[in-house]
């Protein structure tokens, strides 16, 4: 094989530039696969066409500002695809990706990791890898837009989401939700490019899928088209015209997997594993590509450079109009766009908090959530409420939202209908998007029907709120279907992810005063069903659920046993605490709301907390990571296994969480310190 020089593109000249254009993205995916000796160059090799007339011809961007507020969103819902997108970062310029970046794809520190991460690699929108959710946030993205243009007009947001998305993808049960939920809401700026190749790992699509897609999303009120995927004409055309419709658009882009590999392309051999040198070889002759890895004709990379920067003008454009707005209008757009809470918000929740502390309603943690969220929807309206059909359980509409309806985008509020995991995902889109702080809701219970989402919402850190309701057994008759118990557990066991589990109306306040204020990390606000007393504490100037825990009542004397509960059995332990008291015995009672911001403490601060004596822990789930708290002679009052269909107050008394119980332990505790105390 002859390898030119880079500054004699003779073999360009011979080829239309669009197809030299793609091919360059089909080297440089398959080379850094090669390089790497892993990775996935069959979705990029068949995907290089569609991807370069998207961003050649349509795509609105600047290299130059990737986080420009108005450019198109684009996302690979495909992940494993990565490369794809990598090569088209450093083709059109993104400063950060440099081909020494493509040379160290999936090596430790490089900005190129195996699927793409968002906060790691500028460019990148969204983390994506597991299948489907790329395409339910960008669901959310879209959504975000509208939205965003409902309130800012024409000149300030105007651009579409689009999404790469394999079959894979379209397999994925959250596929079904998202597609169902975009169409009913007419998000006629999001369009998916479905890379129809009709491979996944196993083989042939049809050994497992005899799905039509194009009536499935015809279904669900998609406009649909399928084309040649290789054929960059009809790219364009179908593209061009998918932008003017009035609906979601999926174009179904008829692809060979590992397009130009001889042996292996349409096969899934090509689909993770790199092509070999001698199949990489060919590949080079078949497509008429005689450069080596990572060379470039410089005349190639100029007509992509020039990609990078086609949208520079729009963006001065655009520059220029937020300038002219008078500065009121300006600002609410940044605000919006930073997610700017705003002193106001803060205001609202101090006042809420003091009403709370002066008129002590016995209210559901859930009931005071809502009357939070219903003070500060008065000052902001940067928060998207939402709920997937369970509004009025979940208490999380306000008197000053607006549901938004489909082709209305006025609203601040998504009914989701019963479609927890695109709720969550979309609300992953809306945040990553920007414009809105969005919060959802459903039962606990159902948390598990959304954690995918949850836990990439964690990993990229984005503030995401999650109303999650029903907390416990506590919700009584609905019995052990809806009645969480391992839930807090194994949502504590996601990293980056803040769990709070307030006690009474006023630790709901501050619960959401520091959901709102943690930018970089998702909460999840587990919310109880049944009412609780507002309990006694001294003023506090700061907020107290910011550390995660604090002492509630602390003892006389010194202590002979911390008692420490969370959300609805804090009540129980203070009740403990004063049988105990009858008993000569002095319990600290610590309310425990956050497990994860108490984790990050300086260790005074814990240990302070936490004091020296054997520990009880109270919490209606089962014990998860509470041992860390414990020590090895502390002892812990919940659930060993599901609960049960009966009322609330009998749940309690028959599972053994009562304040009887819990001074039992604490005398075991105590009893098991002074055992080991005892030398042998
Ligand atoms: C939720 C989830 N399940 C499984 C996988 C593993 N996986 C990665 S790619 C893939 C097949 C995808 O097929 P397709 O979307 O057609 O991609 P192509 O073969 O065209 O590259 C699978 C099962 C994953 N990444 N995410």
């Amino acid at each position: 094989m002859t390898v030119h020089s880079a500054a004699t593109p003779n073999i360009l000249r011979a080829l239309p530039s669009h197809v030299a254009m793609a091919n360059a993205v089909r080297f440089l995916a398959a080379d850094a696969v090669e390089t790497a000796n892993s990775g996935h160059p069959g979705m990029p090799m068949g995907m290089a066409d569609v991807a370069t007339v998207l961003f050649s011809r349509f795509l609105k961007f600047d290299a130059a500002d990737p986080r420009w507020p108005d450019r198109d969103r684009l996302v690979l819902s495909a992940g494993h695809g990565s490369m794809l997108l990598y090569a088209l970062l450093y083709l059109t310029g993104y400063e950060a990706m440099t081909l020494d970046e493509l040379r160290h794809f999936r090596q430790w520190g490089s900005k190129t990791p195996g699927h793409p991460e968002y906060g790691h690699t500028e460019g990148v929108e969204t983390t994506t890898g597991p299948l489907g959710q790329g395409l339910a946030t960008a669901v959310g993205m879209a959504l975000a837009e509208r939205m965003l243009n409902a309130r800012f007009g024409d000149g300030l947001v105007d651009h579409y989401t689009y999404v790469l998305a394999g079959d894979g993808c379209l397999m994925e049960g959250l596929s079904h939700e998202a597609i169902s939920l975009a169409g009913h809401l007419k998000l006629s700026r999001l369009i998916v490019l479905f890379d129809d190749n009709q491979i996944t790992i196993d083989g042939a699509t049809s050994l497992s899928c005899s799905d039509d897609q194009l009536i499935r999303f015809l279904a669900s009120g998609w406009s649909v088209r399928r084309i040649n995927g290789h054929d960059h004409d009809a790219i364009a055309q179908a593209i061009d015209e998918e932008r003017e419709t009035s609906r979601p658009s999926l174009i179904a882009c008829r692809t060979v997997i590992g397009y130009g590999a001889p042996t292996r392309q349409g096969t899934e051999k090509v689909h993770g594993a790199p092509l070999g040198s001698d199949e990489l070889g060919k590949a080079r002759e078949a497509l008429h590509w005689p450069y080596s890895p990572f060379e470039l004709p410089d005349e190639l990379l100029a007509r992509w450079r020039a990609v990078g920067a086609r949208g520079r003008i729009a963006r001065h454009a655009w520059m220029e109009r937020l300038e002219k707005l008078d500065q009121f209008e300006r600002e609410s757009f940044d605000d919006a766009v930073k997610g700017e809470i705003g002193s106001e918000v803060g205001f609202a929740l101090r006042e809420i908090e003091c009403r709370f502390a002066d008129e002590r309603p016995r209210i559901a943690t859930r009931q005071a959530s809502q009357q939070v969220l219903e003070a500060i929807t008065q000052v902001t309206s940067n928060l998207l409420g939402g709920s997937a059909d369970l509004t009025h359980s979940n208490l999380t509409l306000t008197r000053a939202q607006q549901p938004v309806r489909p082709g209305a985008y006025g609203g601040d509020y998504i009914h989701y209908g019963v479609r927890e995991h695109a709720m969550a995902a979309a609300m992953n889109g809306v945040a990553l998007h920007g414009g809105f702080i969005p919060y959802g809701g459903t039962f606990l219970a159902f948390s598990d029907y959304s954690r995918p989402a949850i836990r990439l919402a964690a990993l990229m850190g984005v503030r995401v709120i999650h109303v999650m309701t029903h907390d416990s057994i506590g919700l009584g008759e609905d019995g052990p279907t809806h009645q969480p118990v391992e839930h807090l557990a194994s949502l504590r066991a996601i990293p980056n992810l803040l769990v709070f589990r307030p006690a009474d109306a006023i630790e709901t306040a501050q619960a959401w005063d520091c959901a709102l204020r943690a930018v970089r990390q998702p909460s999840v606000l587990c919310l109880s069903r049944q009412a609780l007393p507002v309990l006694d504490r001294a003023f506090a100037a700061e907020n107290p659920v910011a550390r995660g825990a604090y002492v509630l009542s602390e003892t006389q004397g010194p202590r002979n046993v911390t008692l420490i509960a969370t959300g609805s059995e804090v009540a129980i332990a203070i009740a403990a605490a004063a049988l105990l008291r009858q008993r000569d015995l002095h319990a600290a009672v610590v309310s425990m709301p956050c497990f994860e911001l108490f984790a990050a403490q300086p260790p005074k601060i814990r240990a302070d907390v936490l004091g020296h004596a054997p520990r009880v822990g109270v919490e209606a789930a089962v014990e998860g990571s509470w041992r860390r708290w414990l020590g090895e002679t502390g002892e812990f009052v919940g659930m060993t296994g599901f609960g049960a269909s009966a009322p609330a107050a009998e749940l309690y008394s028959k599972f053994g969480i009562t304040a009887e119980a819990v001074a039992a332990a604490a005398e075991r505790a105590i009893a098991q310190t002074k055992a080991k105390a005892v030398p042998a």
